[in-house]
């Protein structure tokens, strides 16, 4: 059955793929930070999603320990937040083939980030197309109404309604259709480098990302080095000419939580783009400096870290495994008592 509840559930998810970086963090986690108070949260690091993409074994365990650090510095309060790596729990795996047996292929063929990251390889892996089915059970077994996500993930949100629906209709009601929460500002960063592409963590290229984890230095430099254009106007702009000087103050006003007027007009003074960069990778250095010391004294706290994902794992399992025994009774798997709590 679709319970009714007074708070709406939220469910979020993040790759353990590398460092994160600023639109990881505007985009995404701040979000799920400021809103902990207000939702029922699951905030869930998604290594089966990472291993779509070979993943070098030691760099995996390394990365998934790195990221739960970065989240809980960031400011994910475990004691409000179910905060669980995904693997952890393994209803994840088991709901991903139930609901890949009604899934078209046809959906998945569409996804835009399946085409983009197949078109970087001379073999596409299995896991690759089927990886928005593994994304649709995370969000299901919960009961998530709400997914707070960048841009890019939108489509693969909507494909988990689809399918929701489209199980709802076979077996009747049972799972909560769930919608993409996007937020107004930085729903998509740019790269300094390259303003037309996402900051992404794959992309390599020096001074394409800032990452939570730079010193104020590198934050500084990769600013200054930050592609513009050759004209003076600072304005947010939707021209493909201006794209540079348009991240930097979608950057500016997603840190400082200012409106558009006020970015505008704590700029009306500034003496050409070298200033406003400046002043832009101050802000960003107000954010994020804390985040990263914190971060250093978690990652010394190995016994503490281990507590926080072993209480969320088990937090977890107690919704998503009484939600599988549900999908399967309502498929027509006999369910034997030891997998029912
Ligand atoms: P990769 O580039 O390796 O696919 P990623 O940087 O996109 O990784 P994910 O772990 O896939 O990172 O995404 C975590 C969250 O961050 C998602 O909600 C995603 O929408 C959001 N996000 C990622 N990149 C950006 C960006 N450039 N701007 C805003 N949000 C972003
Ligand atoms: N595909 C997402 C990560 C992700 C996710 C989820 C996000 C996996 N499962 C469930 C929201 C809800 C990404 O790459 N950002």
């Amino acid at each position: 059955m679709v319970p009714e509840r007074e708070r709406p559930r939220v469910f979020s998810g993040i790759q353990p793929t590398g460092s994160l970086h600023l639109g990881n963090y505007l985009g995404a986690i701040k979000r799920w930070v400021e809103r902990q108070d207000e939702k029922e949260s699951f905030i869930c690091i998604v290594d089966l999603h990472a291993v779509t993409v070979y993943q070098e074994p030691e760099a995996l365990r390394r990365g998934t320990r790195q990221l739960a650090a970065l989240l809980l510095a960031a400011g994910i309060d475990p004691a409000r937040v179910t905060l669980f790596v995904q693997s952890h729990v393994r209803a994840h795996a088991e709901a991903s083939w139930l609901l890949s047996c009604i899934t078209p292929l046809g959906w998945l063929e569409r996804m835009t980030q399946f085409k983009a990251k197949a078109a970087q390889q001379q073999s596409v892996l299995t896991g690759l197309l089927t990886y928005p089915v593994l994304q649709a059970g995370d969000i299901l077994l919960y009961d998530a109404d709400e997914v707070p996500v960048g841009e890019d993930q939108k489509q693969h949100i909507e494909l988990a309604r689809d399918v929701a629906q489209r199980f709802n209709h076979l077996y009747g009601d049972t799972f909560v259709l769930p919608r993409p929460v996007i937020g107004e500002a930085a729903a998509r960063v740019m790269g300094l480098d390259d303003p037309t592409r996402k900051m992404s963590k794959s992309a390599k290229a020096r001074g394409h990302a800032v990452r939570l984890t730079d010193s104020d230095d590198e934050i500084r430099r990769a600013f200054k080095r930050a592609v513009t254009d050759s004209g003076r106007e600072i304005a947010f702009s939707d021209e493909p000419e201006k794209a540079g000087v348009n991240n930097l103050l979608e950057i500016y006003r997603a840190t400082t939580g200012r409106s558009r007027q006020q970015v505008l007009d704590d700029f009306a003074g500034a003496r050409g783009y070298g200033d406003l960069k400046q002043r832009v990778a101050e802000v960003v250095i107000a954010a994020i400096a804390p985040i990263r010391r914190r971060y250093r004294e978690l990652m010394e706290d190995a016994a503490e870290l281990d507590r926080i994902l072993r209480q969320g794992a088990e937090a977890a399992r107690a919704e998503a495994e009484p939600k599988l025994v549900e999908v399967k009774e309502r498929m027509g798997f006999e369910v034997p008592d030891e997998l029912r709590r």
